[in-house]
């Protein structure tokens, strides 16, 4: 087992596009894991109930500086092993025009300071860095998979949470400033944001595939189902609807026959699997999942396979059950919550938080898994630990997109990592961002100003023109 950031495999000054399809790889597609940015008002808000670390770390100091160094340091290590790496921006922050829209009025800092007075939460929403969780974002379909052989996003409504709703407007924006080429790519509007439409995004949804570039199977999970009032009272509720998911398969054009859907089981929502990513991750033709995570495992499992099969590949289910590791510690370590990746040398590599390794149980289990003639050649563990005591491990920051390389040649935006890229951040991050952040601190003045800068610096650094004007 290897905890390390190993570094030089990747040519220095080559960015992530140009390493993808580069000489003897063919015009195959390729997965990029685009991740979330942190932006500088990340802060511990306790907005998302449901979410025990959240919930627990509610109030306490932040530290956006380490925060998004600490994303950083991890596209870094996964473009130096060879993994297509890019990343998507923070959202504008504050969100006045929410704050407007409910009532305040006045200047920039007379709203905010009137929201603070009436409830620090509002200003916590309007400040809220959450876009950083870009597995969110938006649910995304290959062009492989969809009938009109383009990419579609569909950006999640986040219904369930007031903080998250009022994301996906500006989502939209952003993934149409990217991926602004309409031979190549279709950017949905967020289907309605009603609660019985909640709609959380890639976050629960994988697709499993022989190869990135081959046809797959795509797998929805929710967690409670539209119109029958099924749900018993539970301790934590849904987030995902049945019905949410059925409109992304629908507006993605899927073909039925390649779509399964499967249902979250109550006892895991409650122990604090607010995503189904907190408790499964797919890759290629391996689904690698807690036997706690789904209301009817076998059927889910049997069906799935049975799909696959016709789709002309063998799913490789890699089932931990709680004698292995507890439903409970899946939670607190985010174990599930990993990154599982090929390298170049179609190595497997489990990306996990530093929290796994330090917890037994799941340390023996990784062990286990990576011992010789495992299914994984290598785990890498980051210290996440800004974005993990608000409920977001290593796949909650990352959202995949497959491309080829017509379709990656398409985006204009500076988005793909390089070690110049990296450098260029780290250095407006240091420049730019508080070593402390508590959620009063929102109401300073001079956090509007300074926040304001950096985004600007960020638009130009990026080439995303125009993206964090004032709306
Ligand atoms: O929606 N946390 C996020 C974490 C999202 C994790 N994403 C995935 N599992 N894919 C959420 O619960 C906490 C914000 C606060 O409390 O300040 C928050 O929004």
């Amino acid at each position: 087992m290897a905890d390390l950031h190993d570094a030089g495999r990747q040519p220095a000054g080559q960015d992530s596009r140009t390493a993808a399809f580069g000489p003897g790889r063919g015009g195959e597609a390729r997965e990029f894991n685009f991740d979330g940015l942190v932006g500088p008002s990340h802060h511990h808000a306790g907005l998302a109930s449901g979410n025990v670390a959240s919930m627990r770390h509610g109030g306490t100091a932040s530290n956006p500086r380490l925060a998004a160094l600490q994303g950083l340091e991890k596209m870094l290590a996964l473009h130096r092993r060879g993994i297509p790496q890019a990343i998507l921006p923070p959202l504008v922050r504050p969100n006045l025009g929410f704050l407007r829209r409910l009532g305040f009025t006045g200047s920039d800092t007379a709203v905010l300071s009137a929201a603070a007075h009436a409830d620090q939460r509002l200003l916590s929403t309007a400040y809220s860095a959450s876009s950083m969780w870009v597995a969110n974002a938006a649910t995304v379909s290959p062009a492989t998979d969809s009938a009109d052989g383009k990419v579609h996003f569909t950006p999640a409504n986040l219904s369930a949470k007031l903080h998250r709703s009022i994301e996906h407007p500006d989502t939209a924006r952003l993934l149409r400033a990217i991926f602004s080429d309409p031979r190549h790519f279709v950017v949905h509007d967020a289907i309605p944001g009603a609660p019985a439409l909640g709609d959380e995004g890639a976050a629960n949804h994988t697709r499993l595939a022989a190869s990135h570039g081959l046809a797959g199977v795509q797998l929805f999970i929710y967690g409670r189902e539209t119109f029958d009032d099924d749900a018993a009272q539970q301790r934590f509720e849904a987030r995902q609807y049945a019905e949410a998911s059925r409109a992304v398969a629908r507006l993605h054009d899927l073909d039925p026959a390649r779509v399964v859907f499967g249902r979250q089981s109550a006892a895991a929502i409650d122990a604090g699997v607010f995503h189904n990513d907190v408790i499964a991750v797919g890759n290629l033709d391996t689904l690698f999942y807690h036997s706690a995570a789904f209301q009817d495992e076998a059927t889910l499992i049997d069906t799935l396979a049975r799909t696959c099969e016709a789709s002309g590949f063998r799913l490789r289910p890699i089932r931990v059950d709680a004698g292995q590791v507890s439903l409970a510690d899946a939670v607190s370590t985010y174990l599930f919550n990993s990154q599982l990746l090929q390298d170049p040398a179609r190595r497997t590599l489990i990306v996990v938080p530093q929290e796994c390794l330090a917890h037994a149980p799941s340390r023996r289990y990784l062990e286990s898994l990576s011992a010789p003639g495992g299914p994984v050649a290598e785990v890498l563990s980051f210290d996440l630990r800004e974005s993990m005591r608000n409920g977001g491990g290593p796949a909650c920051l990352r959202l995949r997109v497959v491309l080829d390389a017509g379709q990656a040649a398409a985006i204009g935006a500076n988005i793909f990592f390089s070690e110049s890229l990296h450098a260029t951040l780290v250095d407006w991050v240091k420049r730019n961002y508080r070593d402390r952040l508590l959620p009063q601190d929102l109401a300073d003045a001079s956090l509007l100003e300074e926040v304001r800068r950096a985004l600007v610096e960020l638009e130009d650094i990026l080439a995303l023109p125009g993206f964090y004007a004032e709306r």
